[in-house]
This record gives structure tokens, C-alpha cells and sequence, in this order.
């Protein structure tokens, strides 16, 4: 078989650069090593970013997103038993997020590519990458027990942190950057009304917590946990008064609960690699960079990778600038280093690091200081909204 671009991965990364290129008469082969229902169950993101959403447009995937995703113009910090609203529209100069699952992005994403046609293989097996850093890269797997090889111009590692794509690179030739935090979150989705119109992140001295949403009637909530602890540990009920006990009165009060239909934890991590290109291959979104979710930038740092190399590759393949594929690293890598640093900032903020009451003392401070400066309010908002894409220059 013979494509421009092989995909490793149909995340949200793999789809929506197959989508662009497809629009684009780029050809382009997905490879997944899971089932499209496996890659579907798994409940992440939810809140997009003004660039996401204008990438997934572009990909004209974004009627439903349009019709049912909801922008959100604020969102509220608690501390100290208080509650401050982050004013996001107002202090980004009228930029606001979305909020609409992963899941539903991946879904609609997933829709356009069966209904293009376009070649996609899933329970793929033992995929391999082959002479990256030559001109006549390729990709090999096993499907329904017939091995088969797929030679390229390009291979785009979109297969997440555990994938192949970035373990293929030999040691030597990357740095990696890592910090893992000592607490992970426990989700949960209850099919219950949000307890708030907007997002609340809870800074506790027994611990973080958020309260998300993913419609009027579906709600996201998580409270950091140890990583010692199993999913059996939470009942539901421990869950809710957990829950209760880290936000401030006001919200309680409105709180809704019932039965958990999806419950999960997830530790946290920041983690880059450098560069993000190997010769003919290169890695994008969480195959590349990992962010703690406090930040709400995992997804949009993806997107905003997709939107770097499909910028780069439309150039190649429709101005012959191939000398500008060199620039993908250090375009990627001067954004995911901000919003590692935000995310990091977010993370650190936000959670119980230790019992030290002089070091939650602290965060409280910057909390009520950030919240009442504009300055603060402006630098808080304008990342959250996403900080600008860099243009790509032809
Ligand atoms: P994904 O979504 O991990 O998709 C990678 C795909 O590659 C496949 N794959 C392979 N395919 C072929 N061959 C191989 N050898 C392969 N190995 C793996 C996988 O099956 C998968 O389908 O990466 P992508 O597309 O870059 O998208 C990134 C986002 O998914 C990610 O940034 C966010 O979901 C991160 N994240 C969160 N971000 C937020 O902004 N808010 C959140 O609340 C949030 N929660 C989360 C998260 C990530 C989590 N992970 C990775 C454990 C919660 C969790 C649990
Ligand atoms: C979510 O809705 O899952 C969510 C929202 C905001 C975050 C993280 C996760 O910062």
C-alpha cells in the first residue's frame, strides 16, 4: 500500500489531521491498535479552546458541536470558603471556551472519515515504524492476521503517551522533560443536572475539586485522590461527600446527586519530548507532551499540534515547500511550553501537595490576590481561553 501520510493513532489527533488532509487531497492512512467503541468509552476533555474549535470548523465536523456544545464566558474559583468568578469573556479582550466532550469531538470526527471513505485500519497489531530518517519512510502491522506495509512520504505519531511512535526513537536523539505529581482525580459522569452554569475549581484543605458539565443533564465532577486508592474504594456516596465537603456552602446547595455511570481516576503528569520531529516522523499531541488536566489543555495542545503540521503539510504538498517541515518542532514546542506552564501553575495552585498549612496558607494568597488584580484576572483568562496559534509562514 502507498499513502502521503501515514496516522498512528485515531485520538482526537489522528482524525482530525486525516479530516484536514482529506479536505486538502492529502492521502492519508489511519492506523489505530484499538476498536473505534474502545476508543469512544474513554471520558476526557471537555473544554475547548476558541483554536479548537476553529480547527474542528475548518474540518467541517462542527454542526452538532455548534448546535449542542455550550460557551462558557466564566468560570469560578473557591477558596477559603469564598467564591470568585474569572470574568474569561472580559478579561481576554471577548474570547470564551466550549464546552463539548472529547468523546463527542472524536464521534463526529470519527462519522465524517467512515463517511469519506478514506482507508483507516483499527485493532491493528504490532504496528512498527520503518527508515524514519529517510525519504521513503513506511509503517507496518498485523490486521485480522495479514501483515501488511504501508510506505509514505510522512508518518504522523498522533498514538498517545504509551504509543509506539515516540518509543521507536532511540534514546540518544531525544530529551525528555517529566514531572509526575504525588495525587491523582477521581471522575465521575452522573447523568444529574451541573451544580453551577459554569465550571468551578475548588481549592480545599482536604484537597482539590471540580465541578464540569457535558450538557443541562450530564455533569463531570472530580476530586483529587491518592494514588494509592482503587475505583472500589469510592462508592458513590463517599464520592458526593467528598464532593460536598470541598466546596463552599453556596454551591452545595444545589448540588444534585445520583447514581455515577462512568467512574474513573487518572494521575497526573506534565511531560514534554524534544524535538517532535525524527526525519519523517512526527509526533503530535500526547504522543509528544502530556499536561495535568487542571488546565483544561491536553485536547487543545493536540489541536493545536494538528493545526502546525497540517498548515506545514498543505504547504509541502500544494507550494513545494518541503524546507518548512523542518519548522514543526520548534513552532509546537514554544507553545506546549507555555501551556505546560499554566497547566503546571494551575496544578500546583489548586492541590493539597502536603498536611503544611503554612504552604496551603500560600495558595490562598495567590488565589485571593490573582482574583482581585487585573492583572492577575487578565493573565489567568488569557490562558485559559488558549493562548494565539503561531503563523505558520509560507
Ligand atoms: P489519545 O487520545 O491518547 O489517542 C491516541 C490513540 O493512539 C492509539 N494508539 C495506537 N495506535 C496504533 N498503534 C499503536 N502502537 C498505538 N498506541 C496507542 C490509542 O489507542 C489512541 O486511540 O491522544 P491524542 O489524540 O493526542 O489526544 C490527546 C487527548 O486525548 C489528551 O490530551 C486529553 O484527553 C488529556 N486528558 C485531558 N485533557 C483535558 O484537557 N481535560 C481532561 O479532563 C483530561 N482528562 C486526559 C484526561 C488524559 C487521560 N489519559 C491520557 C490517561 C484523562 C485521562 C485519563
Ligand atoms: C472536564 O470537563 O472533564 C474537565 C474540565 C476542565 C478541566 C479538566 C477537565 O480543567
Amino acid at each position: 500500500m502507498k499513502t502521503q501520510v501515514a496516522i498512528i493513532g485515531a485520538g482526537p489527533s489522528g482524525l482530525l489531521l486525516g479530516r484536514l488532509l482529506d479536505l486538502q487531497g492529502i492521502a492519508n492512512i489511519i492506523i489505530e491498535a484499538k476498536s473505534p467503541d474502545y476508543v469512544l468509552s474513554r471520558i476526557r476533555a471537555g473544554v475547548l479552546e476558541q483554536g479548537t474549535t476553529d480547527l474542528l470548523r475548518t474540518a467541517q465536523v462542527s454542526d452538532r458541536m455548534d448546535r449542542e456544545g455550550m460557551v462558557h464566558e466564566g468560570f469560578a474559583l473557591s477558596f477559603a470558603g469564598e467564591l470568585r468568578r474569572v470574568d474569561v469573556k472580559k478579561y481576554s479582550g471577548g474570547k470564551t471556551v466550549l464546552v463539548y466532550g472529547q468523546t463527542e469531538v472524536t464521534k463526529d470526527l470519527m462519522e465524517a472519515r467512515t463517511a469519506s471513505g478514506a482507508t483507516q485500519f483499527y485493532n491493528a497489531e504490532q504496528v512498527t515504524l520503518h527508515d524514519t530518517d529517510s525519504d521513503h519512510p513506511s509503517v507496518s502491522f498485523t490486521h485480522q492476521g495479514s501483515r501488511h506495509h504501508i510506505h509514505c512520504d510522512y508518518i504522523a505519531g498522533c498514538d498517545g503517551f504509551h504509543g509506539v511512535s515516540r518509543q521507536s526513537v532511540p534514546s540518544d536523539r531525544i530529551q525528555l522533560f517529566e514531572r509526575v505529581y504525588p495525587f491523582g482525580w477521581l471522575g465521575i459522569l452522573s447523568r444529574t443536572p451541573p451544580v453551577a452554569h459554569e465550571l468551578i475549581y475548588a481549592h480545599h484543605e482536604r484537597g482539590f475539586a471540580l465541578c464540569s458539565m457535558r450538557s443541562d443533564n450530564l455533569s463531570r465532577y472530580y476530586v483529587q485522590c491518592s494514588l494509592d486508592d482503587r475505583v472500589e474504594d469510592w462508592s458513590d456516596q463517599r464520592f458526593w461527600d467528598e464532593l460536598v465537603c470541598r466546596l463552599p456552602e453556596e454551591s452545595t446547595r444545589h448540588l444534585v446527586t445520583g447514581p455515577s455511570i462512568e467512574k474513573s481516576i487518572a494521575p497526573l503528569r506534565s511531560f514534554v519530548a524534544e524535538p517532535m520531529q525524527f526525519g519523517r516522523l512526527f509526533l503530535v499531541g500526547d504522543a509528544a507532551h502530556i499536561v495535568p488536566p487542571t488546565g483544561a489543555k491536553g485536547l487543545n495542545l493536540a489541536a493545536s499540534d494538528v493545526y502546525t503540521l497540517y498548515h506545514l503539510l498543505r504547504l509541502r504538498y500544494k507550494a513545494g515547500r518541503e524546507d518548512l517541515m523542518q519548522n514543526y518542532s520548534s513552532i509546537c514546542l514554544r507553545r506546549v511550553w507555555k501551556a505546560e506552564r499554566f497547566s503546571w501553575w494551575m496544578t500546583s495552585l489548586l492541590h493539597k501537595f502536603s498536611d503544611d498549612p503554612f504552604g496551603r496558607k500560600i495558595q490562598e494568597a495567590e488565589l485571593a490576590y490573582y482574583t482581585s488584580s487585573e492583572a492577575g484576572l487578565g493573565t489567568i483568562a488569557e490562558n485559559y481561553v488558549g493562548l494565539p496559534y503561531e503563523a505558520i509562514e509560507a
